[in-house]
């Protein structure tokens, strides 16, 4: 029922760029359960996109990062799942501040692990709306 559907809400979800791999977790949610996933979450009131990228992927992973840059938005509808939702996706990417630094599952209630995955040998299932940008021949790295 369109009627009382949720509004919309803003996600902002990360690609962490180290070499030629991506981080990717296993989701634990009604949205997209098992499915591999970036880190991410929802935009906060007064947030910008860079800081929102940030904070979420230090509570998901303990991670820190720099040079984040804003990549690209996309549109995603979850009609069928259990509790229909719709996202305005924000995608940015960035670098880890310490390349030596691992990831935490500091939320395991919402992921069953985090690791590194490289681009060329990426993981199934993936979250849909990152299968619909890699189907498309999105690449996030700088130097493609
Ligand atoms: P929060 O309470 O910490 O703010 O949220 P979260 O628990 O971390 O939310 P999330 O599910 O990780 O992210 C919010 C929504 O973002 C998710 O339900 C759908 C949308 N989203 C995408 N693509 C991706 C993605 O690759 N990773 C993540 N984590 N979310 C994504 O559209
Ligand atoms: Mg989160
Ligand atoms: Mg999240």
């Amino acid at each position: 029922d369109e009627a009382k559907a949720p509004a919309p809400r803003v996600a902002v979800v990360l690609f962490l760029l180290k070499d030629k791999s991506v981080l990717l977790g296993r989701r634990r949610s009604s949205v997209g359960d098992s499915t591999f996933a970036l880190p991410g979450g929802h935009l906060e009131f007064g947030e910008s996109f860079e800081e929102c990228a940030a904070r979420e992927l230090r509570e998901e992973t303990g991670l820190e990062i720099n040079k984040t840059e804003f990549l690209t938005v996309t549109n995603n509808v979850f009609r069928e799942e259990p509790k229909p939702c719709h996202y305005v996706t924000v995608f940015l990417r960035a670098n880890l501040a310490d390349p030596e630094q691992l990831p935490q599952n500091l939320e395991p209630e919402k992921c069953y692990g985090w690791d590194w995955y490289d681009w060329d040998h990426l993981p199934n299932p993936l979250f849909l709306p990152l299968e619909k940008m890699v189907k498309t021949g999105f690449n996030p790295f700088p130097d493609h």
